[in-house]
């Protein structure tokens, strides 16, 4: 499994020189801008930034937290109640992130597909759309109810096939009620053994008193910066793989240096 920081600088963020590029996509101190459809961050100091747009498919149980994860990681108000999603939304995040191979920020601009889970079982057409062109999926669970991961294992059968290629993470919602958890440490570990893939937690909860230790950026910065890091990776891989279909009847080894895709 990728080690954090191999490709991005999780720190970066709150450097001196991430100023200029994170005041583009932040309103004032730590709240960030909403970017409607048709918009994207200017930035003053780099106009001409490279930007990498990805599809993202947030996924799991009813009132499990997609609505509000998304939310939470485009600093827009988190629902307090459970209203259903009767559709599809789409909210783009745009997170500057240092490439460490690039040795310079880059803009990853997350579009995130939420869809209420009563809404995909009632019309046919919703999967299929949010399924078209993917690169990443999240698998929603909650830690206080055990149903949601148990029904994770479904989720991954209609949504993901034995040879793509998309980036699958699983997020564990309603962490700061881990106190009633339902689901062991063992039966995560268990998880990450079993599909290798990354298991990250998450309190979809307003910061309402920031300080040194909590402030909204704090909290979801590893969570973008460890989406764009799985991002990049699957994109080196992706053009690993093409390189080297292209060079089996041509012998250009030094292709496959990875500082060759940057
Ligand atoms: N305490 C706590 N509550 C959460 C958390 N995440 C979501 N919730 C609450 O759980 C309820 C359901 O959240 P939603 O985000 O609307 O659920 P959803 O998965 O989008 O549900 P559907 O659209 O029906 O599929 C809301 O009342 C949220 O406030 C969390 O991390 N902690
Ligand atoms: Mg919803």
């Amino acid at each position: 499994m990728l080690i954090p920081g191999s490709y991005i600088d999780h720190n970066w963020y709150k450097t001196s020189e991430a100023k200029d590029v994170m005041q583009a996509t932040i309103k004032d101190q730590q709240n960030r801008k909403y970017f409607g459809l048709l918009e994207r961050p200017s930035v003053h100091s780099q106009p001409d930034i490279d930007e990498y747009k990805y599809k993202v498919f947030v996924c799991g149980k009813t009132a499990v937290g997609k609505t509000s994860l998304i939310a939470k990681l485009a600093g827009l108000e988190i629902p307090s109640t459970h209203s259903e999603t009767p559709g599809i939304q789409a909210t783009d995040v745009f997170w500057p992130a240092f490439v460490k191979q690039c040795n310079k920020p880059v803009m990853f601009q997350l579009q995130f597909w939420d869809a209420g889970a009563q809404a995909i079982k009632k019309y046919d057409h919703i999967l299929p759309a949010c399924k078209d062109r993917l690169d990443c999926v999240l698998f929603l669970f909650s830690y206080v109810d055990k149903s949601s991961c148990e029904d994770l294992k479904k989720q991954m059968s209609r949504i993901t096939e034995p040879k793509d290629n998309m980036c699958k993470i699983i997020i564990g919602t309603k962490f700061d009620q881990h106190a009633h958890s339902e689901v062991s440490l063992r039966e995560l570990k268990q998880f990450e053994d079993t599909w290798k893939l990354p298991v990250l937690r998450v309190k979809n909860v307003p910061v309402f008193h920031p300080s040194e230790t909590r402030s909204e950026l704090g909290e979801v910065a590893p969570i973008l910066n460890l989406l764009c890091e799985y991002l990049w990776e699957r994109d080196l891989i992706l053009a690993d793989g093409s390189r080297i279909e292209d060079t089996e009847n041509d012998d250009t080894s030094s292709l496959r240096d990875p500082s060759f895709y940057v």
